[in-house]
C-alpha cells in the first residue's frame, strides 16, 4: 500500500505549497480545508501530474466531522505516514482589553482544538506505519508574544507545548513529531487577520521581503524526507529582515 501525507489548511498559503512541494516526495496526498473549490482546483493540477489525491472538506473546528472524516478516508489512502497540522488563523491584532470574544473562540477553537481534534483521529491511522510523523505549523509567535498578539501568541504558545506533549506521548508508538515555526510569510494570513482588508495586510510586510510559503513548505519537506532515525524538533525560520517578533528591519 502507498504512504500518504495529510495536510490540513491546504487551500492556501503554506498548506497549498505543502501540496505542491510534497507531491515530489512519491506520496499521495489527502488534503482538507472549508473551501472545497479550492482544494479541487488543487487536485487537478497534482492529479495532472500522476499524483494520487484525497480531498476532504473539514472544519478542524468541527468535533464530530474530524471523527468521521476518519473513517471516510478510502482504503487505498488509510497509510498515513504523515500528518501536517497546518490550519490554522490570526483574527485581530489588539489589546487584552477591547479584544473581541469571537476571534478569541475563533483562535482557539482553531488552531488549538482543531489542531487536538484531527490529530486524535488520525494518529491510530499512523500505528505500525514505518516513519511514520507528525509536523505541526508553529510560528514565532508560539515562542514570543507581541504587543497585542495576546490570544494568537497564547494558542501558538499551545501548539509548541502540545508538539513537545505529543513528541513525548507517541515515542512509544514510534511516531516522531516536530514543529515548523515561521516569523512572517506573506499568505492570506494577514488578509484574514484584518478581515479582508488587503490595504492593512500588505503594510504587515511593508519595507521587507517577507517569507513566501514554499519557503515553509521546503523546511517542512526537510522534515519529511529526512532519514527516519532523525527527529527533528522544531525549525525556526525567519525572513531575513526579522531577527524575533518585534525586531525587524524595514527599508523605505
Ligand atoms: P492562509 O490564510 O493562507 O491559510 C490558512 C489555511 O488554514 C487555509 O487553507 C484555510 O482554509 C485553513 N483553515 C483556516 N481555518 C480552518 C478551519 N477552521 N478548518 C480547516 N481549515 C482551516 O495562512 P497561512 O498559510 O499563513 O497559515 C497556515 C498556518 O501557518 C497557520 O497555522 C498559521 O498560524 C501559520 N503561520 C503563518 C505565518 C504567516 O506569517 N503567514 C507565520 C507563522 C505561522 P479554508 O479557509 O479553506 O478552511
Ligand atoms: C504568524 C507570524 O509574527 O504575525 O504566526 O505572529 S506573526
Amino acid at each position: 500500500m502507498n504512504n500518504t501525507i495529510l495536510i490540513t489548511g491546504a487551500s492556501s498559503g503554506i498548506g497549498k505549497a505543502c501540496a505542491e512541494r510534497l507531491a515530489s516526495t512519491g506520496h499521495q496526498l489527502i488534503l482538507t480545508a472549508r473551501r472545497a473549490d479550492r482544494l479541487n482546483i488543487l487536485a487537478d493540477e497534482l492529479r495532472a501530474k500522476g499524483i494520487k489525491v484525497y480531498t476532504s472538506m473539514l472544519d478542524v473546528r468541527d468535533r464530530a466531522a474530524c471523527e468521521a472524516f476518519v473513517y471516510e478516508i478510502p482504503a487505498e489512502f488509510r497509510h498515513i505516514r504523515v500528518l501536517i497540522n497546518n490550519a490554522g488563523l490570526a483574527a485581530g491584532l489588539g489589546p487584552v482589553q477591547l479584544g473581541d470574544l469571537d476571534h478569541w473562540d475563533r483562535m482557539i477553537d482553531t488552531n488549538v482544538k482543531g489542531l487536538l481534534y484531527v490529530s486524535k483521529a488520525v494518529i491510530p491511522l499512523m500505528y505500525n506505519v514505518e516513519g511514520a510523523q507528525i509536523v505541526n505549523i508553529g510560528s514565532i509567535a508560539g515562542k514570543e508574544v507581541y504587543p497585542g498578539g495576546n490570544v494568537y501568541c497564547a494558542s501558538k504558545h499551545a501548539v509548541d507545548a502540545l508538539t513537545r506533549s505529543m513528541r513525548i506521548d507517541l515515542l512509544e508508538k514510534g511516531i516522531r513529531v516536530s514543529s515548523v515555526s515561521p516569523g512572517m510569510v506573506e499568505t492570506e494570513f494577514s488578509i484574514v487577520r484584518f478581515d479582508g482588508d488587503a490595504e492593512k495586510a500588505s503594510s504587515v510586510y511593508k519595507g521587507l521581503e517577507p517569507l513566501v510559503a514554499d519557503d515553509v513548505a521546503n523546511a517542512v519537506n526537510y522534515i519529511v524526507t529526512a532519514p527516519f532515525r532523525i527527529t527533528i524538533a522544531d525549525i525556526l525560520i525567519f525572513p531575513a529582515a526579522q531577527a524575533s517578533s518585534r525586531d525587524v528591519l524595514r527599508r523605505n
